[in-house]
């Protein structure tokens, strides 16, 4: 675990599973239509329960597919968090890609502050099915959370799965949010 400091918010990343970890919302790296077939998608419908999948459908029902670089909002079943933001990222290859992946960062921390939310975990959107390459993933999230205007939020955790995308965001979130031990 380690901990940076973004005007007066705290960004904790830690290794982990992010259905474990204890946020006022979780953010599910899903597709446009919410079918939440594999990775953290699949992860939080079984464990958060099929109410998480049942009210995504009727999401996309109500208001159409989720744009890339865009969030949708759910209970979060049995999750110890309260909300579930859905965020899409690109498909890695997108000439867009980039500034769709901050979108999808910079939305979630939006609907997390739109509902008055004082903590959030993200996981590193698109670096797994949808390919996009850790150390990139990192940066554009670095930025992302570096730059923001901050109102509710207090507490942000970048939780990742595996000890290699750990090391990689560690030594970017060094290099863009500065050293701090825990
Ligand atoms: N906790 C934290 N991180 C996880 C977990 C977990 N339980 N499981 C996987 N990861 P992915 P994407 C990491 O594929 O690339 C799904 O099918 C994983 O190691 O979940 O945005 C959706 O329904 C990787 O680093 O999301 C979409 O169709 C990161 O989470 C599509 O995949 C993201 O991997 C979205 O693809």
């Amino acid at each position: 675990m380690k901990v940076y400091k973004v005007s007066n918010v705290e960004v904790v990343l830690l290794q982990g599973d992010i259905t474990d970890v204890e946020a006022d919302a979780i953010v599910n790296a899903a597709n446009q239509y919410l079918e939440h077939g594999g990775g953290v998608a699949r992860a939080i419908v079984r464990k958060g329960g099929e109410v998480i999948q049942l009210e995504s459908r009727e999401w996309v029902r109500r208001y159409g597919p989720v744009p890339v670089g865009g969030v949708a909002v759910t209970s979060a079943g049995n999750l110890k968090a309260r909300y579930v933001i859905h965020a899409v990222g690109p498909v890695y290859g997108d000439p867009e890609g980039d500034a769709k992946l901050a979108s999808a960062v910079r939305n979630s921390l939006a609907k997390a502050e739109e509902l008055g939310l004082e903590s959030i975990a993200l996981p590193a959107i698109s670096t797994g099915v949808f390919g996009y390459p850790i150390r990139r993933a990192a940066s554009i999230m670095a930025e992302v959370l570096k730059k923001y205007s901050y109102r509710s939020l207090r507490k942000i955790l970048v939780v990742l799965y595996t000890g290699e995308a750990y090391k990689e965001f560690e030594s970017v979130f060094d290099e863009v949010l500065g050293k701090r031990s825990p």
